[in-house]
């Protein structure tokens, strides 16, 4: 591993004391980095504390902690699929090192360490824990500039657009924008799902039109069915580009299952959807890299909910991307 990994990285001292036998936890079997030493790992996991660009007041820079926290409640065996999924190699990098005030600072940071990662680590897909949701374009950035001669496209789930524009600087308001004015994604290779309600003005739905970013509502996605839609979108990016990333605001989420997201409204999705939808995402290997934001651990409930659900939700995505892939192994070997 090199010295250059760890420049914008910090390691993390939220490690759990890891146990083997036959029934593990997923504390026991996501290794932090720096104590294997593996090049090959399936997916590496990087901590991004930021939330004083969040527009809501939030406190989302604290879930990498609260996530890692989360890991004792929950086994490495998938009960819907009936496969346990330890074999898939997860390493934890740590968390990217933030200035304690300049937004600007931490976002190159972000991006810095994102590069890092990709240059160390070029086979593994990447899960970045958020962070409020500013934090996708720079790591977006950052996969675009290690792979100049790549196109990339976006799958986010999210109740807003993220199309505000930079007046008031880059906020959790303002990825998407930023990465389809700054020339790194197209309008047209982003598809939003799961919009409903009154949460985006007029003026940024007509800063989709005018980009052509794909908007898909919750209720066309409930009436085409989750794995058709899935399908239909992935289909559709794969012809156009060599790479997706996928985003997840946690505001996508029913504010009933979300409590703990700042901007989390009534009339989002239920969790089993959202469940649902990454395990579908996990069929298709084109997806590099996905990213979890704007979990506010501070205002979840005393049940955890938003912090389970998200534990829950990122468990799903990465079983989903073993189960298919060894099924890809399997049919070449046939
Ligand atoms: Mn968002």
């Amino acid at each position: 591993m090199t010295e250059e990994l760890y420049e914008y990285i910090q390691k993390t001292s939220t490690v759990w004391v890891r146990e083997q036998g036959q029934d593990i936890k997923v504390k026991d079997w996501i290794v932090p980095v720096w104590e294997e030493a593996r090049e090959d790992w399936d997916a590496v996991l990087l901590g991004v504390p930021l939330s004083r660009s969040s527009i809501s007041a939030s406190a989302a820079s604290e879930f990498p902690k609260a996530f890692r926290k989360a890991w004792e409640l929950f086994t490495t065996y998938y009960f819907d699929e009936q496969v346990d999924f330890r074999g898939y190699k997860v390493g934890d990098l740590g968390d990217v090192k933030m200035h304690t005030t300049d937004i600007l600072k931490c976002h190159d940071n972000i991006e810095r360490a994102m590069k890092s990662v990709q240059q160390q680590f070029p086979a593994s897909f990447v899960a970045s824990i958020g962070g409020d949701h500013s934090i996708t374009a720079p790591l977006v950035r950052a996969i675009q500039r290690k792979n100049p001669d790549k196109t990339i496209g976006i799958v986010q789930l999210d109740t807003h657009l993220d199309l505000r524009d930079l007046s008031q600087g880059p906020t959790n308001g303002t990825p998407i924008r930023q990465l389809v004015e700054g020339n790194v994604v197209k309008g047209e290779n982003v598809y939003n799902i799961g919009l409903h309600g009154f949460y985006n003005a007029p003026s940024l739905i007509e800063a989709a039109h005018e980009h052509k970013v794909n908007m898909i509502s919750l209720k066309q996605l409930r009436s085409k069915g989750i794995a058709q839609q899935i399908q239909e979108v992935m289909e559709q990016l794969s012809k156009k580009v060599d790479i997706v990333y996928l985003t997840v605001d946690m505001d996508v989420l029913d504010i009933a299952y979300a409590p703990g997201v700042p901007a989390s409204t009534p009339g989002g999705m239920r969790t089993d959807e959202l469940f649902d939808i990454l395990f579908e995402m996990g069929k298709y290997p084109i997806v590099r890299a996905m990213d979890f934001v704007c979990i506010d651990p501070n205002r979840d409930n005393p049940a955890l909910s938003t912090v389970k659900a998200t534990t829950y939700a990122f468990l799903t995505a990465l079983a989903s991307r073993y189960i298919h892939q060894r099924k890809a192994v399997q049919q070449l070997s046939i």
